[in-house]
């Protein structure tokens, strides 16, 4: 015998309890001990909505309790518990029928027949058929639509799904859309190989089903249809029989039954989805609370019902996003023969660059180095005209790439995903549209972003302005004008930094409200010359060899690696010139080895930016309000900008310190801080993103076993190298956290990160394996790694996005792999020519 442990621990416990049978008992005291047992377990969902409603039924009414689940449900599902026809009652059944409720989205419709020996056969196929029509009749005032109808139960329960099932089609009545049979009791001969097996009587013996099959019904009733629905001899005759899904219990003395009925079913023509739960017993799916089984057949039954329900096209690839991973992976995925659909929220191509649209929007990187390498043509081809391409440029360039390699035919634009769920039957993702579209695939990439989450900000008062409001991460298609308007933007990030100086030049009067000073550089913009441009072509390769080796992905002039602490007062202001007059991200960065791991290093550099921004800004208040104190540079996401000091010298802008007079609410006509309130036309939002995690947890991703990746990051993320999580075989994400990302150029990462899963991929192709997964030690290991490596620098000293201090409630990790992309680069080759070193697969 091969029982799980929660399994040997039940039966351990009942056991040493020395509970008498049930079969020992009077069917009053078999309800009361039934009852006192499930009494112990929680409550299930307090989420799910209940009304218990009286149903008129032959001689009588009976109660059906009706559970909703949060939000819209897909289908209803009509329960006849489990109990031997003689014990079990809704509230019994109330926490089984609440999970199935939540993880099956469904409507459950519990039913409260009439049990023997007071109410013998047929009563409760009668009752149970009258909650049928109940339903059916009322499906509009319960659902508020037509949902499919699921007839759905265990054991005894089970008997009576499959017989309301047949009677339904057999008398031409309500349309049953499926049945689903949990350990069904389906043949009354009592002798099918379980009955003389003893260990197939671990829970429910052959003593017990007799006690049941007698209390329930005359001998001469045993083998009526009504109670044996094995025994129907009309079943191929039934053309409307609902298509079914059958589950059994390894251990369970109902095992053959419930598997013959699912072969004869299927013999007479009819679908049929069968499941024997190895290791498991008799009621493991009642007991879900106790035995973790129990979930798992939950979420298979869910899984089932919506492959039924739905039309699910079939794919080798799903890739999550159109930006510029998701366009890189499909080409590839592509070149490499695989049959690949990327589902994209938004009605285009380009990710960031399509979303943030806001005035003055543009990279802060190097357009040269911004871009892909995979095709020497695309790179030679394509010219960028500026420094730093603006937001329309690189979305011009995206949707050259979708059409230079044809990627839109196999893109589905407009198509958000909601969730996906691993069936680990097939090894495979089924994911789910919100607008209920359905495609299987064995694997699936998050090519999600990690900046496209947008944040709502926790401003009190958010809904109750009646003017114009704008998020810089969702930006209107149409240009916006802001001539002649009063003008609030709240968020000085880099999306802040950016839009400011536009809308100034635009606005009558533009007010900017301020809760961190920021460390802001000068972009240096200017267009590229043809000398320039070439001189990068004539070798592009050589150029892009550099990027992948080095720290960040990042152009620079000079890279020093010494300390500030070893340098002259001189040499240190002299590089921090360089740096500012680079007009570069990693101009500070690169000025020397510890600017991220040494205070005093960073501080100089600190109070150099300070003294820049003294000499810019004229207004003496305005100037020690700019001044950035609260974190050390880089901790932050640095910006660049251009003008955005100078900005501040215009008449028609004024600054908000929202450290001295911080916003009390948002109003219907402006924004009210502890001083003032202050009146708009429109206010924009640059208040930013739930960054990394958030694109991933938007989802309802539940990988094996049903684990939900919410649940599993609910201290904080934890990634195998930021591309694969333990429990979700065949996922990967691009730049997850834990992987170098967001403090790099990420069109570098991105593309090692396609690179690195195309080889996997093409390796398990190789091996013929099917399933592949973080092991749970090596994805420690590497948790273990990047904190500790973060820890030796001075980002976790921020309130940053980088460690999730800008979402309430989020937990607290450094959300990025700071070793350097080039360090990982090498970390990631070597785990793969190790034969995937920390990974299962088969
Ligand atoms: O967002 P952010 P972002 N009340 O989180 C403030 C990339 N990016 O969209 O710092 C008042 O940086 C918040 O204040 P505080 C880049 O990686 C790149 O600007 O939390 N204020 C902060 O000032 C960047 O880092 C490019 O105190 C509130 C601002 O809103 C990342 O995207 C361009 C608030 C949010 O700044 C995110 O940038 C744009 C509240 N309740 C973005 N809540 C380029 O390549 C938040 N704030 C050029």
């Amino acid at each position: 015998m091969n029982l799980d442990f929660a399994t040997t621990a039940l039966l351990a416990n009942m056991t040493l309890a020395e509970a008498p049978t049930l079969d020992s008992l009077s069917p009053e005291e078999a309800r009361l001990a039934y009852s006192d047992i499930v009494k112990g377990l929680p409550d299930g969902p307090d989420s799910i909505a209940s009304e218990t409603t009286s149903v008129p039924v032959d001689g009588g009414a009976i109660d059906c309790r009706v559970l909703k689940p949060v939000g819209k449900a897909s289908s209803v599902i009509i329960y006849y518990h489990g109990g031997g026809w003689v014990f079990g009652n809704i509230d019994d059944y109330d926490g089984l029928g609440r999970h199935i409720s939540e993880r099956c989205n469904a409507i459950v419709v519990l039913v409260n027949y009439r049990k023997a020996p007071e109410h013998k056969f047929p009563i409760p196929v009668n009752d149970c058929y009258a909650a049928l029509n109940w339903v059916n009749d009322n499906i509009e005032k319960i659902a508020g639509a037509r949902l499919p109808i699921i007839v759905a139960g265990d054991s005894a329960g089970g008997n009576l799904s499959a017989v309301v099932a047949q009677k339904a089609a057999r008398e031409k009545g309500p349309k049953v859309d499926l049945q689903i049979l949990a350990y069904p009791v389906t043949d009354g001969r009592m002798d099918t190989a379980g009955w003389k097996d003893d260990a197939r009587q671990l829970f429910l013996t052959s003593n017990m089903m007799e006690y049941f099959w007698r209390h329930y019904a005359n001998e001469d009733q045993f083998s009526h249809p009504d109670a044996s629905p094995l025994l129907a001899d009309d079943l191929e005759k039934l053309d409307e029989l609902a298509p079914a899904i059958v589950l059994t219990a390894e251990y369970d003395i109902l095992r053959e039954e419930g598997e013959a009925y699912a072969k004869k079913l299927e013999e007479a023509g009819h679908k049929v989805v069968y499941k024997d739960f190895k290791r498991q017993i008799h009621a493991f799916l009642a007991l879900a609370e106790v035995l973790p089984a129990g979930f798992e057949a939950i979420d298979w039954m869910n899984t089932q019902i919506e492959t039924h329900f739905k039309s699910v096209e079939e794919f080798d690839a799903i890739i999550v996003g159109a930006g510029f991973s998701g366009m890189y992976q499909l080409h590839k995925l592509r070149q490499m023969g695989l049959n690949v659909r990327v589902f994209e929220a938004g009605t285009g191509v380009g990710g960031t660059w399509y979303w943030n649209r806001y005035p003055g929007a543009r990279v802060d990187i190097e357009s040269v180095a911004y871009s892909y390498s995979f095709s020497e043509e695309l790179q030679q081809d394509w010219v960028w005209s500026e420094k730093h391409a603006t937001q329309p440029e690189l979305l011009e360039y995206a949707n050259h790439v979708a059409d230079r390699f044809d990627l839109r035919k196999d893109i589905q634009f407009e198509a958000k995903v909601a969730s996906a769920y691993f069936d680990d039957d097939k090894n495979e993702w089924l994911v789910t549209l919100e607008d209920g579209r359905a495609a299987r695939a064995q694997y699936l990439i998050m090519a999600s972003g990690v900046l496209s989450a947008s944040k709502k900000p926790d401003i009190p008062g958010y809904d109750n302005f009646k003017g114009d409001t704008y998020n810089t991460g969702a930006w209107p298609h149409d240009p916006v004008d802001f001539s002649g308007k009063r003008v609030a933007i709240i968020g000085t990030g880099s999306s802040g930094i950016q839009t400011i100086p536009i809308v100034a030049q635009q606005a009558e009067e533009l007010c900017v409200f301020q809760r961190t000073a920021n460390f802001s550089t000068p972009a240096l913009n200017r267009s590229l010359s043809d000398n320039e441009i070439q001189e990068i072509k004539n070798d592009y390769a050589g150029f892009r060899k550099e990027l992948r080796k080095s720290r960040g992905g990042f152009t620079s002039p000079e890279i020093h690696v010494d300390r500030a602490s070893d340098t002259s007062s001189q040499e240190i202001s002299s590089r921090f010139k360089i740096a500012w007059d680079s007009g570069l991200l990693p101009g500070f960065f690169h000025s020397f080895g510890d600017i991220l791991t040494d205070e005093k290093a960073n501080e100089a550099a600190q109070e150099f930016i300070r003294n820049r921004i003294r000499e810019i800004v004229k207004d003496e208040q305005t100037k020690e309000d700019l001044l950035p104190n609260s974190h050390p540079y880089g901790t932050k996401r640095p910006c660049l900008d251009t003008n955005y000091y100078e900005t501040f010298n215009r008449d028609n802008v004024s600054l908000v310190n929202l450290r001295r007079t911080p916003i009390d609410t948002i109003t219907e006509k402006g924004i009210k801080t502890s001083d003032a309130e202050r009146e708009f036309d429109a206010i924009i939002f640059a208040t930013g993103f739930d960054a990394m995690t958030g694109p991933l947890l938007r989802v309802d991703i539940r990988g094996s076993q049903g684990k939900r990746l919410e649940e599993v990051w609910a201290d904080g993320p934890q990634s195998y190298l930021g591309l694969t999580v333990h429990g979700f075989p065949n996922m990967f994400t691009i730049n997850g956290p834990s992987s170098p990302s967001v403090l790099t150029n990420m069109i570098v990462s991105i593309e090692q990160h396609v690179d690195w899963i195309c080889d996997c991929i093409d390796w398990m192709k190789k091996s013929q394996k099917s399933r592949i997964e973080a092991n749970r030690s090596a994805e420690l290991e590497w948790a273990e790694h990047t904190a500790q490596i973060a820890d030796t620098t001075l980002y976790p000293q921020a309130e940053s996005w980088y460690v999730g201090a800008n979402v309430p409630g989020k937990p607290r990790a450094f959300l990025a792999y700071v070793g350097g992309a080039g360090v990982y680069r090498e970390i990631c080759d070597q785990i793969a020519q190790s034969g995937y070193h920390g990974f299962e697969a088969h």
